[in-house]
Formats: structure tokens, sequence, C-alpha cells
């Protein structure tokens, strides 16, 4: 792991090789995504205060960060052209990802880590939490129409950034294996979270069996729709940038859809310990399923839009077991900022799962209404 001090002297490293190391003034890190270590980057140019995001990628999570970043120029540079058919504007409604002196959208410092910078989209805000259901329309109409956008794209010329990344049934095989090995010993510890996945072996296949079977489709999808991924208008709350878009990929829209809900319909956070808060708001559940159908602008078909509440859960249970894998594993994949961390998340997504179960049939009537 790179030590303060080296990443302090990286991150420099990396702003010069942008052309920014003359009037970068403060480089903090920000945000609170699990994944890349994340800076805002204050310029002043032209006595002005201009902002960027600077990212050190996760090298541990993405393979190939050269691949990673060929699929983010090609996705960018196709949403500019949709953005721009629209009307709209480029700058502030998708990732604009700068150039370091050699012309590539990334630098690779001098012990092999990877950097990048996007512009700062500004007067605009992510959110941890919902605040009002309006925010979480907006955040269902923009991840449609993120799907819509992208629906014209073909899906060949992208990467698949980390294999089988919603492959759920390989997952739960990768979750045996962590409690078969239990490398930190912890498994004794949680036999009842253990069991609690293992007993819903079965629903890890539902969706991706409609997929073998050819009665749902392969779409380009986002596959990290938290509600932290998209941009809201600061002064309007309008949803206006999904960002995010390291898993850009081949996947299910019934996905993007449950995991929106898992972690946005949830009526605490996502490493609440209080589980008593937890439970699954259906009005945001029927505010996203609204906004998502008119964001997709018709787009889903009567099986996906059948299938969205188990695309919830599924998406509940994958990211579920994947922090107790995580927390059997070490912490070696998500950020965890205290003791047991992956635990606290895995039993918040166990309480959510098991109130879905309980109202599993609301959800069903609520999407009936859409359909
Ligand atoms: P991770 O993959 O670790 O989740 P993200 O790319 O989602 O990293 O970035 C983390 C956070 O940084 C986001 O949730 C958002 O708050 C903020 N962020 C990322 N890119 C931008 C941007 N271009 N403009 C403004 N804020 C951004
Ligand atoms: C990670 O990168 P971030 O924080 O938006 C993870 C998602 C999980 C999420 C759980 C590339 O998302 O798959 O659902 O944490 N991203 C990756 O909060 O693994
Ligand atoms: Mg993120």
């Amino acid at each position: 792991m790179m030590t303060r001090e080296q990443c302090c002297e990286k991150k420099q490293e990396a702003l010069e090789a942008f052309g920014l190391g003359e009037v970068a003034v403060s480089c903090e890190k920000y945000g609170n995504g699990h994944i890349n270590d994340t800076f805002l980057v204050v310029c002043r140019e032209n006595g002005k205060d201009v902002r960027y995001i600077l990212q050190r990628m996760n090298q541990e999570v993405f393979k190939d960060p050269e691949q990673l970043m060929e699929n983010i120029v090609l996705v960018t540079d196709y949403l500019k052209e949709q953005i721009k058919k629209r009307g709209g504007d480029p700058a502030r409604e998708t990732l604009n990802p700068l150039k370091a002196g050699d012309g590539r959208a990334f630098y690779k410092d001098s012990i092999g880590s990877y950097w990048r910078m996007y512009t700062f989209i500004t007067d605009a805000i992510s959110l941890d939490q919902v605040r009002t259901p309006e925010d979480f329309y907006e955040s269902a109409v923009a991840f449609g129409r993120f799907s819509g956008q992208m629906a014209g794209f073909d899906a060949s010329r992208l990467a698949e950034t980390i294999p089988d990344f919603h492959n759920t049934p390989k997952r739960y095989r990768t979750f045996e294996e962590a409690v078969r090995a239990d490398v930190c010993k912890r498994a004794a510890s949680v036999q009842k979270e253990i069991a609690f996945y293992e007993a819903r072996q079965a629903d890890m296949s539902y969706c991706m069996e409609r997929l073998k079977k050819g009665r749902i489709p392969l779409r380009v999808t986002h596959n990290d729709t938290k509600l932290n991924n998209i941009m809201l208008d600061g002064a309007t709350g309008r949803g206006i940038c999904v960002i995010d878009l390291d898993t850009v990929m081949p996947g299910l829209s019934i996905y993007d859809f449950g995991d929106s809900i898992r972690f946005g319909a949830n009526t605490a956070v996502e490493d609440e310990q209080d589980l008593s808060r937890v439970s699954l708001s259906l009005e945001l559940f029927e505010c996203y399923v609204k906004g998502y159908l008119e964001g997709c602008g018709g787009a889903l078909t009567q099986e996906e839009i059948r299938l969205l509440p188990y695309g919830a859960k599924t998406m509940t249970l994958e990211c579920g077991m994947r922090f107790l894998t995580d927390h059997l594993q070490g912490d070696t994949y998500f950020m965890v900022h205290r003791a047991n961390h992956n635990l606290d998340r895995t039993r918040t997504q166990i309480a959510l799962v098991e109130d879905m179960e309980r109202k599993w049939a609301q959800m069903e009537a609520i999407v009936e209404k859409y359909r």
C-alpha cells in the first residue's frame, strides 16, 4: 500500500502530468466512494478558483486501468454527442476526463499507480441518503435516461472492466469459497449471516436464468447505480449527470434499477448499525419505478418491468454477500473506516432483504401499476 507521504508526492506528480502542478492550491480527500482514492483539487487560474476531481484508480479492483480509461473516453465521447443532439450542456451533463501531457486520459506515476482527472461538476451535489422523494425520483430519471442514451452504442466496443461483475451465482461461489477458506478465522462469529445467504442460494440465479433463456435482453448498463453516483443540480434538484462510469458494461436493466433501490430506498444508510432503522420505503420504491421508467422512455420490455422487484432483491442479496465475503477475506476490497465495517454493511443488507420479503406483494403491486 502507498504511504501517506508517497501519496502526497505522487499526487503532485500527477497534477504536473495534467499541467496543473503550478496552479493547484489544494488537493484534499473527497467524497464517499468505496473504491477509488478521490481528491478535490482547487486551482487558481486567471484569478479564479477552478475545481477538478483527481482520482488514484484502484488497481486491485480494476486490473487494466488503461483499458478502463479507453472505455470511459468512448462512453463520454458518445454521451457528449447524445447530449448535444438534445440541446444539453456536455460540460455538465457527463464526465469530462482531462488529457495528460502525452494526450492520454490517464497518468501512470513512477511507482506504477494510475491517476485520472475530471473537470468538477459545479453547482451540483451528490447525496449519501435521500433527502426528499423528489431527489430519488430525479436520480431515477437520470439513470433511466443514461440507459436510453447508451441504447444505440455498440456494446462490443466496451471491455469488461470487472469480469462477471454482476454474475450473482458466481459471486455466491466466491462467497462459499471464502467461508471454506476462512483466512481470518471470522466465520465462526458470523454463522447467522452466512446461513442467511445460504438459505437464499436459489434466489441468486433467478435473474441470470431469465437472461440465459432470452426472456430479458443484455443492455449497456451502468452497474453501480448508487445515489452518490449521480449529480443533482444544487439549485433545481434536477438529476444532471451520471458519474462513476468505471463499470459501464453490458448488463441487466433490472440490476441498475435494483442497486438504486438497495441504496436509496433504504430508510437508513448503507452501514447503519441500528438495524431498527433499516427498512424499504415503499414510497421511495414507487418514486423510483416511476422515474426510471420515464427516464428509459419506454425502452424496457414488459418482462423487464415485471422483474424489477427481483432486481432490487437480487442486488441487495449480492451486495450484502460481497460485504460478508470481504469481511471473511480480511477487508481487502471495499474501503473500511472502522472495525467490522463490512459486517455492519452486510447486516444492513440482510435487514433490507428481510423487509423486501415482507413487502414483496406490495412491491409487485406497485410495479404492476406502471406496466
Ligand atoms: P468511487 O468509484 O470510489 O465511488 P466516484 O467516481 O464515485 O468514486 O467518486 C467519489 C465521489 O466524488 C462521488 O460520489 C462524487 O461525490 C464525487 N465526484 C466524482 N466525480 C466528480 C465530478 N466530476 N464532479 C464533482 N464531484 C465528483
Ligand atoms: C462500490 O465505487 P462505489 O463506492 O460507487 C462498488 C459497488 C457496490 C458499492 C456498495 C466497482 O461502489 O459495486 O455496490 O460499492 N463498486 C465496485 O456501496 O465494486
Ligand atoms: Mg462512486
